[in-house]
């Protein structure tokens, strides 16, 4: 059983990314918000479950579907907002959007729209962990997360075959929500083994089916205790459901490819709900509250920061 302590800050961290997406949603039509949203609603208890059992000097790496884990990882929020409205503030300076959160002072390395490409970078990340930890003494781990989709690709399984190899201090999560775009995972796969798959690289599995934010933070807790041992990379299944459409601000339920039973089902299985409950009244109101207080600071922030100015067109073109 967890302490309230715990559920509370598990709690407040699901609500804050469940309601700043949510405002982000709302944004959208005034088209304040510059670049495409890929929205992580209803998949909130990964990002927290996985990050809340991090140290601040682990990294996290991520999709286009990065607001979760950015929030989850302590990112800045005011710089996240900033760089969705386009504006100097921004974390990449107002230039990228939505889809390349980058927050490295908080571990978060810059996410990308190319499935799958930020998996090799985030191993390349834990092989320079590795040497660094032989000169410090202190072993930082790498978590690198992608979609079901990502999986699929060739650099994933470069990726995995050389953590092993080289017992890389990584954890490769996959958020299995079942869905690439609109294709179902029944039309891509023979068979739903992928923690099989996985094992036969010679990297341990573990696969969450509920998505119950304690299960994934312990599963996080005891693997990164084992990787700080050296034990190598290990890979962790999580299955999700997204609430929403896969780009964009609407809910998409009526279409052909989604199921809505199965919607229903994830949705009773909420758990921003489920740990609501578990507080006591005073404390949650006072969470929401701060979380009401967050959003619109950052929003504000967002609005009354200026654009870049016209020569930034120029910076960050090369590497210098
Ligand atoms: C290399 C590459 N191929 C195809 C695409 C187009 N694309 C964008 S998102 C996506 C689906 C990825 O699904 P998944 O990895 O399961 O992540 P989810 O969107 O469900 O979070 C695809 C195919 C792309 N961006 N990059």
């Amino acid at each position: 059983m967890y302490d309230q302590i715990i559920t509370a800050r598990l709690y407040k961290t699901m609500l804050l990314i469940r309601q700043i997406e949510l405002r982000i949603a709302e944004i959208y039509y005034t088209d304040a918000i510059k670049s495409p949203v890929h929205l992580s609603v209803g998949q909130e208890s990964i990002a927290v479950g996985v990050c809340d059992a991090l140290e601040k000097d682990d990294i996290v790496s991520n999709t286009y579907r990065c607001h979760a884990t950015y929030i989850a990882k302590g990112g800045n929020l005011f710089e996240m907002m900033a760089e969705l409205y386009g504006k100097a503030t921004g974390c990449a300076g107002g230039k990228a959007g939505s889809m390349h959160l980058v927050d490295i002072k908080n571990g978060v390395m810059g996410a990308s729209a190319v499935v799958g490409t930020t998996i090799p970078v985030a191993t390349g990340y834990a092989l320079a962990m590795q040497n660094e930890a032989k000169i410090t003494g202190k072993q930082r781990v790498v978590v690198a997360l992608c979609g079901d989709g990502g999986t699929e690709e060739g650099c994933f399984y470069e990726s995995i075959n050389f953590a092993a190899l080289r017992k890389l201090p990584i954890i490769f999560i996959c958020e299995n929500n079942r869905l690439a775009i609109h294709t179902p995972l029944e039309k891509r796969w023979a068979t739903d083994q992928l923690c099989e798959r996985i094992a036969t690289f010679g990297i341990k599995t573990h696969k969450i089916d509920d998505a119950d934010v304690f299960t994934i933070r312990d599963t996080m807790v005891n693997a990164l205790a084992d990787i700080r041992k050296g034990s190598g990379p290990i890979f962790i299944e999580c299955a999700t459901y997204r609430w929403l459409e896969h780009v964009g601000p609407l809910d998409d339920h009526k279409d052909d490819y989604r199921n809505t039973k199965e919607y229903q089902t994830w949705k009773d299985n909420d758990q921003i709900l489920r740990l609501g409950k578990m507080l006591d009244e005073k404390t949650r109101i006072q969470l929401e509250d701060e979380v009401a207080l967050t959003l619109q600071q950052i929003e504000k922030f967002a609005e009354e920061s200026p654009y870049p100015a016209a020569e930034e067109l120029y910076t960050h073109v090369y590497a210098s």
